[in-house]
């Protein structure tokens, strides 16, 4: 199981304290007490959102600190309030009081909304500790503190691209590449073994995206039938939103024809049973510093032909990375989109 960790410190707003103030007006020889109350320190809430899928963006950002409220003032006014914070969280996230280990909520449904600190309350100002036997009161109260709890925040990743492609294609160096999983790297076919996840940020905070990409073993022609791993792992990506097929363009595949390679790949997701064929995808020329000329020209011709999406790109030095990541976090959110809609 793969999980997505964040711990993160709030502090709702302190309240505003009470005034202590006397009304002075023309002809009132002695004003009353008008002082006004504080004002509340602003909340801050938690929310599920299904338009986010990590926990990222708290990575970055831990600490949240809602506003306080304004003290009051003369004329019997009440302070403002301080403004709420609201932290968005993915649907699937769960919350756990860090210093007890208590688990505060499962958020397994979206739009779901709980407090999480909560604002200190305003302190009275005068004007209320008046009776009728103590009419002048000096006395006011300070505004009351604002909560502040340390969460830790779990969420079971579920992938949002997956890699596909022959054994030895570069998909282990790719993830690598574009995330911090490190999985094992090497120059022969069935390195991976299991599948890995990794959590890919695009662009910077706070507008960055992020998206969740899955490396599986690789698959060769008659997997559906045993043969290398099988398509057992194929599950794993059943639920993605899109699938990221790798060619290998360079000679060190020893496999003559590039589409010859998509076409036995695209046969075994087929035969796996899962709708795996009719997934979107997006098509990755890989090892493209080392290219065969030759078979990089197929490709293209073949992806142009059938207006699939092509990336070419080489893992090792980089080159094409940045434009592919951008294009999977474009895709896996316009496919998020659209499946919300559907919904
Ligand atoms: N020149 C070059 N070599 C690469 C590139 N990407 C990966 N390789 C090499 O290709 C070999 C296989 O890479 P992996 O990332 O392990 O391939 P994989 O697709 O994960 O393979 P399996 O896990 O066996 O399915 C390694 O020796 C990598 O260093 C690339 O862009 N350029
Ligand atoms: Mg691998």
């Amino acid at each position: 199981m793969f999980i997505d960790e964040a711990k993160i410190r709030v502090k709702a707003g302190d309240g505003g304290n009470g005034c202590v103030a006397f009304r002075r007006e023309k002809f009132v020889p002695r004003g009353g007490p008008s002082g006004g109350d504080g004002g509340k320190g602003g909340d801050i809430y938690m929310e599920s959102s299904e338009r986010h899928n990590t926990l990222v963006h708290f990575r970055f950002n831990p600490e949240y600190k809602a506003q306080r409220g304004r003290h009051g003032e003369g004329s019997n006014k009440t302070g403002r309030e301080g403004e709420d914070i609201l932290l968005k969280v993915p649907v699937g996230t769960i919350l756990y009081d860090d210093e007890t280990g208590d688990k505060v909520h499962d958020f397994s449904r979206p739009d779901e909304r709980i407090v999480i600190a909560r604002g200190g309350r305003g302190g009275r100002g005068n004007a209320q500790f008046a009776t009728s036997t103590h009419q002048a009161p000096r006395e006011s109260e300070p505004g009351r503190a604002g909560e502040e709890r340390v969460y830790r925040l779990e969420l079971k990743l579920l992938a949002d691209a997956g890699l596909v492609g022959y054994p030895n294609v570069g998909k282990s160096t790719l993830i690598s590449r574009i995330s911090a999983a490190r999985p094992k790297i090497a120059d022969y076919p069935f390195t991976t073994l299991e599948p890995n996840l990794g959590v890919v940020v695009v662009g910077r905070a706070p507008e960055e995206k992020s998206f969740v990409v899955a490396d599986i073993p690789g698959l060769i022609e008659g997997a559906h039938t045993g043969s290398g791993l099988g398509t057992q792992f194929l599950r794993h990506i059943e639920r993605t939103r899109l699938l990221v097929h790798l060619v290998d363009v360079s000679d060190s595949s020893g496999r003559p024809d590039p589409v010859k390679d998509i076409e036995v790949i695209n046969g075994e997701l087929a035969s796996f049973g899962a709708g795996l064929e009719h997934k979107p995808v997006i098509m990755v020329a890989s090892k493209i510093d080392v290219a065969n000329k030759e078979k990089l020209a197929k490709l293209k011709r073949y992806c142009k032909k059938r207006e699939v999406e092509l990336f070419t790109v080489s893992a090792v030095t980089g080159k094409g990375v940045e434009e592919l990541k951008r294009a999977i976090a474009e895709k896996v959110e316009q496919v998020r989109r659209r499946q919300a809609a559907e919904k």
